[in-house]
């Protein structure tokens, strides 16, 4: 039987592409190489031809496509000779910050807003060892104070205001393109600080180079042109679509929401720290960014459970939520192929998800003629 070699993360599999030399000792947890899963029934439900599939990234190491950049970000940390890295978040960055920090044998201070994530996250932080902070401020406020505390102590911000994050996150991008043969047409993620849209398109475009001028605007690592890697292998990049939670929408509102709420506490972000280039992502690859609602976030996330058996947390259904809506609009054409990022795991919030379902849970006495009433009577 032929082996195939193990997998061992996606800075030994994109190293040409990743700012990484021979000798650097690469952080990994095995990141990525995450399933991009067709789905069978939400399309027959829109009765569209469509093609969509989910890029689950909930089924990366901490359950989020943060490991992506996190590799990048500790391992360039640790190589710098940094002892402790620093993060505001709510939740997922500071999961991945606290498990890659572990991995490397350094401190890993996080900044939550007290009571506003999700239990899985809190119980991730502190299980992996992190310093937790729980401020009385929402992330915006956190990221603020992060930004300062550097100017106190030597510590390394991996937000993904540190270029290598967004690095790390374009390979999403890679992984897509070689799975599909091609770019899909639509790309549609939910929007925070619009680091994660930012990466994917420096990835699709290192993949598919305009002929001219630098690979993109958004690539600001790299001052405007990629060094990294040798050209591309297919011909064209999808239009990017980012939604945001109708409570917490500044590229729909025009600029920052001082009081940002919305029940997918991940995207609870009032002022996105990569706004200009999440609008050169929307110029360059001539997409939008919309909103949805919590009812239309929840409705989603259950769908996409119920009917495909995926399970996502509630920011991450933002992504389907509006792509069902502008597949129904027409906005995205009958014909087009679409991917919809699943950022996170479902099991990351289990009140949420427990709290909106209606699926029966029937409790009886262990006793056969008890169990066989509970069966029969749900039987179709
Ligand atoms: C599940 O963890 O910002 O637009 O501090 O956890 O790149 O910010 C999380 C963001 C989408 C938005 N889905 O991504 C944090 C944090 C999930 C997330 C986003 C986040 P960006």
């Amino acid at each position: 039987m032929p082996f195939r070699p193990r997998y061992t993360g996606l800075i030994d599999k994109y190293r040409d592409r990743l700012p990484v030399h021979d000798d650097t000792r690469i952080i990994s947890l095995g990141e990525g190489n995450t399933p991009l899963i067709r789905l069978h029934n939400v399309p027959r439900l829109l009765e569209k031809d469509v093609d969509i599939y989910v890029k689950y990234e909930g089924l990366n190491p901490t359950g989020s496509f943060k490991d992506r950049g996190m590799t990048m970000a500790v391992t360039k940390a640790v190589e710098a000779g940094s002892k402790a890295i620093i993060c505001a978040s709510t939740g997922n960055t500071s999961a991945a910050a606290a498990a890659y920090a572990a991995r490397a044998g350094i401190t890993a201070f996080v900044l939550i807003p007290d009571g506003k994530i999700a239990m899985g996250k809190l119980a991730q932080a502190m299980m992996y060892g992190a310093i937790t902070i729980q401020i009385k401020g929402n992330f915006d406020d956190g990221m603020q104070l992060v930004k300062e505390m550097t100017e106190h102590a030597p510590v390394t911000i991996v937000n993904s205001i540190n270029p290598f994050r967004l690095q790390g996150q374009k390979t999403a991008a890679f992984e897509i393109v070689e799975e599909l043969g091609r770019a899909p047409d639509f790309h549609c993620l939910p929007v925070g600080n619009a680091g994660n849209i930012t990466a994917h398109w420096i990835g699709y475009s290192e993949y598919a180079p305009p002929s001219d001028g630098p690979v993109t605007e958004a690539c600001t690592s790299c001052d405007g042109h990629c060094p990294y890697g040798g050209g591309g292998i297919v011909g064209s990049r999808p239009t990017m679509v980012g939604y945001q939670a109708a409570g917490s929408a500044p590229f729909l509102r025009g600029g920052p929401v001082a009081e940002p709420d919305t029940v997918a506490t991940a995207i609870r972000i009032g002022n996105p720290q990569s706004w200009d280039n999440a609008w050169t992502v929307q110029r360059e690859s001539g997409g939008w960014f919309d909103e949805c609602t919590d009812t239309e976030i929840l409705a989603a996330q259950k769908l996409l459970a119920e009917r495909e058996g995926v399970f996502c947390e509630p920011a991450s259904a933002a992504s389907l939520a509006g792509a069902m809506r502008d597949v129904r609009d027409g906005k995205i054409p009958e014909g087009s192929s679409i991917v919809c990022t699943l950022t996170g795991n479902g099991l990351k919030d289990p009140d949420t998800a427990i709290k909106q379902s209606s699926a029966p849970v029937i409790t009886t006495e262990a006793q056969l003629d008890a169990v066989k009433t509970a069966i029969l009577d749900n039987m179709d």
